[in-house]
C-alpha cells in the first residue's frame, strides 16, 4: 500500500512536480495549498505520519506548524522535513528547533530528497516497532492469557476506578462473583486442557452475556468478577439469573464431550449515594458467594453493602 504524505506548498508549480516524484517514488500525497489547509490534515486523527513543508505559506508558516504538531504530543509520532528557499544556518536552526526532523532547502535535488524521505520513514518504521511491543506489554501485563479477560490486577484496577466514579456521580455500582461449581471434577474427569477449553467458554459467555461498559475480570483459578457500573439492585439480581441461565441450560462441547457445568454467584450491590472500599464490596460479594455455595450451588445470593460513611475507596 502506498505511503501516505502530506504535501504543503502553496507554489503550484514547485507542488505539482513534487507530486509527481511522491507518485513516482510509490507514495501517496495528501495535497495542502497553504498552511491553515495543512493544520487541519496534521490534527486528523488519520493524518499522514510523513509531511513535507513549505516554510512560507498563506496562513500558517511551516515553523509554526511543527510547533503546534510538537505541541498535540501526537501519537503516532509525525517526522516533518521543512522544504524552503530560505537557506542560511540560523534559517536551519530555527526551523529544526520550531520542530522539523529535517531542512531541505530549494531548489532541491530530487535523489536527496527522496534520500532523506527514506530516512525519515525508517523512523516512523522504529517507532511503530515501539508502539506494537509497548501494547503488546501492556495487553500481557493486564489480560489473563488463557482467557483474554482482564486480570486479577487490572480488575482490581477498574473496580476502584468505577468506585470513585460512582462516588462521584451518585451512581450505584455492582460486583457479581461467579465461580464455576465443582471444576476440580471436570478436570478430573475429561482433563486439564478440556478443563482450560472449558474456562475460555465461560469467558466468551459472560462476555457475550453482559452489557457493553460492564467489565469483566478472570479474578482467580474458575473464579470471575463482573463490575457493572450504575447498575442497582434489581437490575443486578436479574444479571445473575441470567448469567446462572447462560451456563446452565447449555452445556460446554469439549471435541466430542458435553459438559455440563453450572456457576454459583455472590452480588453486592452499592446503592447510590452509599461509600464503600474496593475491600468492603469484595467481602460483600465474597460471602454472598459462599452462602451460594451452600446453600446448593447453581444459585446466587444477593446483598447490598451496608452504609459505611467514612470509607475510603
Ligand atoms: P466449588 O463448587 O466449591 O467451587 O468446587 P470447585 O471444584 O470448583 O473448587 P475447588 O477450589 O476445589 O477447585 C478449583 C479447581 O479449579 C482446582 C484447579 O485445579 C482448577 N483450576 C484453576 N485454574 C485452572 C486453570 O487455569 N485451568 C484448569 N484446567 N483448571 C484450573
Ligand atoms: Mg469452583
Amino acid at each position: 500500500m502506498a505511503k501516505r504524505i502530506l504535501v504543503a506548498d502553496d507554489n503550484s508549480v514547485i507542488r505539482c512536480s513534487i507530486e509527481a516524484l511522491l507518485v513516482k517514488w510509490g507514495y501517496e500525497p495528501v495535497v495542502a495549498t497553504n498552511g491553515d489547509e495543512a493544520w487541519k490534515i496534521l490534527q486528523r486523527e488519520d493524518s499522514p505520519r510523513l509531511a513535507l513543508l513549505d516554510w512560507m505559506m498563506p496562513g500558517i508558516n511551516g515553523p509554526t506548524l511543527c510547533k503546534s504538531v510538537r505541541t498535540l504530543r501526537a501519537v503516532p509520532y509525525a517526522y516533518l522535513i521543512l522544504l524552503t528557499g530560505r537557506d542560511t544556518k540560523e534559517d536551519m536552526i530555527s526551523g529544526l528547533e520550531a520542530g522539523a526532523d529535517d531542512y531541505l532547502t530549494k531548489p532541491f535535488n530530487a535523489y536527496e530528497l527522496k534520500a532523506r524521505l527514506g530516512a525519515g520513514e525508517r523512523i516512523l518504521e522504529l517507532q511503530q516497532e515501539l508502539i506494537a511491543a509497548r501494547d503488546a506489554l501492556m495487553e500481557q501485563a493486564t489480560h489473563d492469557p488463557l482467557t483474554g479477560l482482564w486480570n486479577h490486577g487490572a480488575t482490581l484496577d477498574i473496580l476502584k476506578n468505577e468506585l470513585t466514579r460512582g462516588d462521584r456521580q451518585g451512581t450505584a455500582l455492582t460486583v457479581t462473583m461467579a465461580d464455576i461449581d465443582h471444576f476440580k471434577r471436570v478436570n478430573d474427569t475429561y482433563g486439564h486442557l478440556a478443563g482450560d477449553e472449558v474456562l475460555r467458554e465461560v469467558a466468551w459467555r459472560l462476555r457475550a452475556s453482559v452489557r457493553t461498559y460492564d467489565s469483566i475480570g478472570r479474578y482467580g483459578g474458575e473464579e470471575f468478577l463482573v463490575v457493572s457500573p450504575g447498575c442497582e439492585s434489581s437490575a443486578g439480581v436479574f444479571q445473575a439469573e441470567r448469567l446462572r441461565q447462560v451456563f446452565s441450560a447449555t452445556p460446554v462441547r469439549v471435541q466430542e464431550a458435553a459438559i455440563s457445568i453450572t456457576v454459583s454467584l455472590g452480588v453486592a450491590t452499592l446503592d447510590k449515594e452509599i461509600k464503600s472500599g474496593v475491600e468492603q464490596l469484595l467481602r460483600v460479594a465474597d460471602e454472598a458467594l459462599y452462602r451460594a455455595k451452600l446453600g446448593g450451588r447453581n444459585r446466587f445470593e444477593a446483598a447490598s453493602v451496608p452504609p459505611c460513611s467514612s470509607a475510603k475507596v
